[in-house]
């Protein structure tokens, strides 16, 4: 029977590493550490609802353990993760308010700061959806040795080192770029490794799914309707229809559209007048990765990464996936609002 070669994670890591001259592995310990943490929360993941109904009784389960929400556990083993490595003097995440910086001299000298939202999509949980980790690593600004600032953490995307993210679905998948393509790790819990899946992940330039919550369709900005709209027309060269599909899960929806082709759309809504997604915490990785699967990612308008963060947890719309199918979203965004600056005089 056919031996199939297993590159676990780890091993290539370190083989992309030796093909930098430069480097002295401190990104690789980096990564190696995001791998581990995701395999804890990956652990309690799929123990959730087993939990959950235990948990129930009472504030401890059945184990005696204090019951701790998912996303707390998720933000805390990252972060400990992040520290220990050494490598990470600070932490922006969805999770806290401010920045996370580290009273520890090892952590301060660090080299990097990462963003992530640690589980985003928990409200999916207790219903058994898909649920991820996104991730974004940028070189420090502030000198080494001292606490990290929030100018490292204000950078625009296009300086990210590395990005990826965690999808805990029917198998959990680790996904990112460090600058030179995408590539995607299924991990074995037989053995406790991710490994090689999807290497070198190409996202098709055009593709025949949209998701987007049609739920908001009232309020979307007249672009975005018409781009809807014309979704639900037959294409001229299927003689059908685009398929609607989303999960409500940001890395669900775009890892299915990341590998098959699609876009993904959160415009403006009345709820969520500059969209709803996090600038640094979502978009960015998501974009970081779609640019290096030969996807886009844009506000509607602008390049994501070129944008300037302003705050921590700035929100903005975001549009990303198969290149064609992003720019002519885009074109009915230009033409409707030229038509309405046309008319408003
Ligand atoms: P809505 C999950 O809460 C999340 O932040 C993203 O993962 C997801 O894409 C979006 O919100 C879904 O938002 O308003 O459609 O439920």
């Amino acid at each position: 029977m056919k031996q199939y070669r297993i590159t676990t994670l780890n091993e290539f890591i370190i083989r992309r590493q030796a093909n930098i001259p430069y480097a002295k592995g401190e990104l690789s310990r980096l990564l190696h550490h995001i791998g581990i943490a995701a395999k804890v929360v990956n652990k309690k993941v799929n123990k959730a609802g087993l939990v959950d109904v235990l948990g129930a009784a009472g504030s401890e389960n059945i184990q005696g353990e204090i019951q701790q929400k998912l996303d707390v556990f998720a933000d805390m083993q990252f972060t400990t993760a992040l520290k220990d490595s050494g490598e990470c003097c600070g932490i922006a995440s969805e999770e806290n308010q401010e920045i996370i910086t580290f009273d520890d001299d090892l952590a301060n000298d660090g080299k990097y700061i990462v963003t992530m939202d640690p589980l985003d999509g928990s409200s999916n949980i207790d219903v058994n959806v898909s649920i991820g980790t996104i991730f974004s690593i940028y070189k420090r600004l502030s000198p080494r040795g001292h606490k990290a600032e929030e100018r490292d953490f204000l950078q625009p995307g296009n300086r990210q080192i590395a990005a990826g993210y965690v999808v805990y679905g029917s198998s959990t998948m680790l996904v990112y770029t460090t600058g030179r393509g995408v590539n995607g790790f299924t991990l074995d819990p037989s053995i406790g490794e991710f490994c090689l899946s999807h290497p070198d992940i190409q996202t098709p330039q055009d593709g025949k799914i949209y998701s987007i919550n049609e739920g908001n369709y009232a309020n979307f900005p007249e672009g975005v309707k018409r781009y809807v709209d014309y979704c639900k027309e037959k294409d001229a060269a299927t003689q059908r229809p685009k398929k609607s599909r989303y999960i409500g899960s940001l890395v669900a929806d775009f890892h299915r559209n990341l590998l098959k082709g699609g876009i993904f759309m959160y415009p403006p809504t009345e709820s969520s007048p500059s969209g709803k997604l996090r600038l640094i915490y979502e978009c960015n990785p998501i974009g970081f990765l779609a640019e290096q699967a030969n996807a886009i990612a844009s506000d509607g308008r602008n390049r994501i990464l070129d944008i300037e963060p302003q705050n921590l947890h700035q929100r903005v719309p975001f549009y990303t996936g198969s290149r064609n199918m992003v720019r002519r979203a885009e074109r009915f965004l230009q033409e409707t609002s030229a038509r309405v600056g046309k008319n408003s005089g």
